[in-house]
């Protein structure tokens, strides 16, 4: 008795981070892949008449178009994170924890000044999509 009220806890919180789990491993593989194939899958942004690093990001019929790409930025400049969605939901940069609500239709830019050096997640928080990756160097 004591073993089967195990299983089903066990069972009970597998469901719950199921989904958290997958976001997990999808993003593990994307990153062994993105080491083995060196240099391919990162994307440099288009850099503005005033040096902004700018990134557009289009996510449309359930993926972002182009696939999730690791994004180059140089450390110390001011990127300009736009997100163009068919869908509503929230675009969240991890690390410098930066969000906006985009709505279905719509795009949304996040501004800030890439101070902090490491590969950071972006995503649409609500689906748990991941659109891109920032590397900051
Ligand atoms: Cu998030």
């Amino acid at each position: 008795m004591m073993q089967k009220g195990t299983a089903m806890t066990t069972s009970r919180l597998r469901d719950r981070h199921a989904g958290a789990l997958l976001v997990a491993l999808a993003a593990t593989i994307l990153t062994l892949t993105g080491c083995s194939g060196g240099q391919a899958g990162v994307v440099t942004p288009m850099v503005t008449a005033d040096g902004v690093q700018r990134v557009k990001l289009q996510y449309a019929g359930g993926a972002v178009e182009g696939g999730v790409a690791r994004i180059a930025i140089p450390a110390g400049s001011t990127v300009e994170l736009v997100v163009v969605s068919d869908v509503a939901d929230e675009v969240h940069l991890h690390g410098y924890d930066r969000s906006s609500f985009v709505t279905a239709g719509a795009g949304t830019t996040l501004r800030f000044v890439a101070e902090v050096k490491g590969v950071f997640e972006v995503e649409l928080e609500q689906r748990g999509d991941q659109l891109a990756k920032l590397e900051v160097s």
